[in-house]
């Protein structure tokens, strides 16, 4: 009898065997985003106790890297992986060669060896990155795992972005999230070879940046006294919510950063969605308040006051402050969603409008033209300072100084026209890169989300070049998604929504168009998704066919 239920499974196993080598698979070294030229050969490399050798004369950054990643290699498999300063035609070896190009990196295996020739210190971490995907996914763990195969596959890899500008936001204002949260979703987000955060600090529902001159901008303007319950705008749950970075976190999360490879952009939203300072600088307002941290979305119509001098001195002290915090080139100024009613009615706004002679004509009124001003005017202080602006698509309309870089969020119009006007341009349409809408149609099971539909086929499908005049294609950075945080109250929930897009959106990035393919991305998401359970994150299981997230309910559409 037992010999027969052997031979019955043996011959089982054959049958499979046998069927499965019928359907042709492509070989992928799974890892997303996929690397542009992959050869596979045959055998493996035996990673376990093999030394690691770090190229004497790289840069600081680029060794310590390579002595991490020997790190995390001799405690996941259990055995040192010395690191070494030095050559060797054996072991894993790390080499910076500046013709291989900026942020790329080869990579080549074979039985004896692995050896990796990056053109910087990016590229050493992308092929880092590459072949932890490549690695078992115990290697995520944070734990030793002995009896994992702890082996790489032989394999040529080269490879290099498509873009340049590889962003992800996170919206911190509608919804708090700690330090050790950001890092974590940094993490990730290095591991898909992206080099720009995009971190909404200040909006109508909370200032969330410690700005040492101003201490209640934070200590009073983080809080608001109640938030709206589900999408019932005549609501408020009456709860206090709360929460801010001090300058010391903030340098701690630009730092931590910084070592995976990722700036960090702040944004400080002006001159609307503030009511956050509004509420304990009322004399900034036109009214002159009393104003409220928002309890509720949407857009206010209480926005600063451009009329008055010390408006811009306020946007100036704090403009200072989080220029010193942040290294990056860019500071993002909002300059989104700022209605006009109050300037309207405002004696000194329309003084300030009489003096600079602001007229509307067919297509702007006086009052956007005083927005023009407010932007032209903050951008020459951040100028002056040596860093660019980025702002929404709404700084388009009107004039705009030169230098700008706009943020096409209302679709790819906005981006088509700033690059065709010879402004860079980074694409963020809400069509395919909001990650606060739904990532399914079941909106019945997925948790309640602000609306829309963005799949992960959607985000997939993208392409940042079309509609581009081939004049103005130079002036497309990149592609970015944004993740706004109204619905979205926990680590797990904003997982959630970010996991898998954003491996949808690291191919949209790096690969180029002939790369791209959607099955093949799918597949590598299963192993991807091996990685995301073993690290600990939450992710959404909508491309296999399952949904919502244990102990949120689903929301209406
Ligand atoms: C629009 S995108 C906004 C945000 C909201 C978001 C919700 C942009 C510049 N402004 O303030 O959070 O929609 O999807």
């Amino acid at each position: 009898m037992r010999k027969n239920v052997i031979l019955y499974c043996a011959a089982a196993l054959i049958l499979m065997a046998s069927s499965c080598s019928n359907i042709q698979m492509p070989e992928t070294v799974n890892v997303i985003p996929e690397p542009q030229n992959v050869t596979l050969k045959d055998g493996a490399f035996k990673v376990a106790g093999a030394a690691v050798y770090c190229q004497p004369g790289i840069d600081g950054i680029a060794t310590a890297r390579i002595e991490k990643f020997a790190n995390v290699l001799s405690n996941a498999t259990g055995k040192k992986c010395a690191f070494n300063s030095g050559k060797s035609a054996k072991g894993i070896s790390f080499s910076v060669d500046p013709s291989v190009g900026k942020e790329s990196y080869c990579i080549d295996i074979d039985k004896r060896s692995v050896k990796v020739v990056a053109g910087d210190a990016s590229g050493i971490l992308y092929s880092i990155q590459t072949l932890s995907q490549m690695l078992p996914v115990e290697f995520f763990s944070g734990v030793p795992a002995p009896h994992a195969d702890w082996v790489l596959r032989c394999v040529s890899i080269k490879d290099q972005p498509r873009f340049g500008y590889r962003g992800m936001h996170m919206d911190v204002s509608r919804h708090f999230f700690p330090v050790e949260e950001v890092k974590k979703y940094l993490d990730v987000m290095a591991l898909h070879k992206m080099n720009r955060l995009h971190w909404h600090l200040t909006d109508d529902q909370g200032w969330r940046i410690e700005i040492r001159k101003y201490p209640e901008l934070a200590q009073k303007g983080s809080v608001r006294k109640g938030t709206m319950i589900g999408r019932n705008w005549s609501t408020n749950d009456g709860i206090e919510y709360g929460g801010y970075y001090t300058q010391d976190e903030i340098r701690d999360v630009v730092s931590y950063a910084e070592s995976i490879g990722i700036t960090i952009i702040p944004e400080i939203d002006l001159p609307g969605h503030m009511m956050g300072a509004l509420h304990v600088y009322p004399q900034l307002g036109c009214t002159g308040g009393p104003y409220e941290v928002w309890h509720q979305w949407g857009v206010s119509e209480q926005v600063l006051c451009p009329g008055k001098e010390e408006t811009f001195a306020f946007i100036e002290d704090v403009l200072a402050e989080v220029m010193v915090l942040f290294p990056s080139e860019y500071i993002h100024i909002g300059g989104d969603e700022c209605p006009k009613t109050e300037w309207e009615k405002c004696p000194d706004c329309q003084k300030r409008i009489k003096e600079l002679g602001l007229t509307a004509d067919a297509g702007h009124s006086a009052e956007t033209r005083l927005q023009n001003y407010v932007t032209a005017r903050v951008q020459e202080f951040v100028n002056r300072h040596g860093k660019k602006i980025i702002g929404w698509d709404e700084i388009l309309e009107g004039e705009l100084a030169e230098g700008a870089t706009v943020m096409s969020w209302r679709g790819v119009e906005g981006g088509i026209e700033a690059a065709s006007r010879g402004f860079d341009v980074i694409m963020v349409p809400t069509s395919h890169f909001y990650f606060d809408y739904y990532q399914s149609d079941r909106t019945d099971l997925e948790p309640l989300s602000i609306g829309g539909n963005v799949t992960f086929e959607k985000v997939y499908s993208f392409d940042p070049m079309n509609g581009i005049p081939e004049s103005a294609s130079k002036h497309i950075l990149g592609v970015q998604a944004n993740l706004w945080t109204e619905y979205i109250r926990t680590p797990e929930h904003l997982e959630y929504m970010l996991l898998p897009r954003l491996d949808a959106l690291s191919e949209v990035q790096w690969c180029s168009p002939e790369k791209r393919d959607l099955d093949r991305v799918k597949r590598s998401l299963e192993h991807m998704g091996q990685i995301y359970d073993q690290a600990g994150y939450t992710w959404c299981k909508a491309v296999f066919g399952e949904y919502g997230l244990p102990g949120m309910p689903g929301g209406r559409n």
